[in-house]
């Protein structure tokens, strides 16, 4: 079933097909750029809302700039707090597979180390394999409802503490050198570590989600043998197919998500081809509990490095 209307220019209608069962839908009849009426905007907007990520095709009109003109339309784009921005840009991000750290082969939400981390990532298509590079996401608001109730309220109570200064080796696979070097380098070169509640109420749709991913150190307050198994069924319960959608990509395709309410995983299968894609994130609110409380931030803290030498 699809959701039909007619764009405000009389163009091509504006239509929504979901593609996976619980997430995911392609756009279709519109041309992304900062002048949107906001009656269109708003349609995005809602529709965000709805299927926690939405994919474009044809957007070949977009260059950086207008990408990061467009994303201003969701609010305040922020630079990653530690990876250079792309020269030439105010906020974009590069993943490029042909240097380290340009494969996100790993299930995470985006920048979840800080506290208010990014409530939505606007990626764009540049470069793509022939075959492969396919990029996959999980709802963890469905995660969440569909828990079986005893581990929902389990993780209701429970915190976790997540930082960028995780360790890459054992999340993803056969990281290259120059991956490995790169983490340490650049993208931990300051640590931040924050607390986040596991389960944070979404402050538009107030739908609960959980909050994980490869950002996490530990769950508070438990062993760090528990909180990995801990970890893992629970994990294990946002990547289950059923919640998630996998998109291939076609130069010139934008992919918008709610960060607030998924994971994502960009599929390392195609070995040496290159691709590359630009992101541009929306600074976020600072997640709340069930119980009304407040992630807290705990960095940045270089000097612990010298403490410990002292
Ligand atoms: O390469 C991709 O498809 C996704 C990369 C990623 O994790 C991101 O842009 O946040
Ligand atoms: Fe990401």
């Amino acid at each position: 079933m699809s959701e039909t209307a007619v764009n405000d220019r009389g163009a091509l209608p504006f239509s929504i097909h979901p593609v996976a069962g619980r997430i995911g839908a392609e756009i279709r009849g519109i041309r992304l750029s900062a002048d949107l009426p906001a009656a269109e905007f708003n349609k995005i907007r809602e529709a965000l809302l709805k299927y926690k990520v939405l994919f474009f095709r044809g957007q070949h009109h977009l260059d950086d700039a207008s990408q990061e003109a467009f994303a201003r339309l969701f609010g305040e784009p922020i630079a990653h707090p530690t990876v250079p921005v792309r020269q030439g840009t105010d906020y974009i991000m590069e993943l490029d597979s042909s240097h380290g750290g340009g494969r996100a082969d790993s299930w995470h939400t985006d920048v979840t180390f800080i506290d208010a981390y990014p409530k939505a990532s606007i990626l764009r298509a540049v470069v793509v394999p022939e075959a492969g590079g396919d990029t996959v996401w999980a709802n963890t608001a469905a995660a969440y409802e569909h828990l079986p109730p005893s581990l929902r309220s389990l993780a209701d109570g429970l915190w976790a503490l997540h930082t960028n200064d995780y360790d890459y080796a054992a999340r993803h696979l056969q990281p290259s050198e120059d991956a490995l070097r790169r983490h340490k380098e650049v993208f931990a070169s300051t640590i931040y570590e924050t607390e986040h509640p596991v389960v944070r109420v979404h402050p538009e749709t107030g739908e609960r989600t959980l909050v994980l991913g490869h950002f996490v150190k530990r769950i508070l307050g438990l062993p760090q043998a528990d909180s990995a198994r801990l970890y893992a069924i629970l994990q294990d319960y946002v990547t289950r197919l059923e919640n998630t959608v996998r998109w291939h990509w076609e130069v010139g395709d934008v992919v918008i998500w709610d960060n607030r309410a998924t994971q994502h995983y960009a599929i390392n299968d195609y070995g040496n081809q290159h691709r590359v894609v630009r992101r541009v994130t929306i600074v976020g609110e600072v997640p709340v509990s069930i119980d009304g409380k407040r992630s807290v931030s705990r960095t940045p803290k270089p000097h612990v490095i010298e403490e410990k030498g002292a």
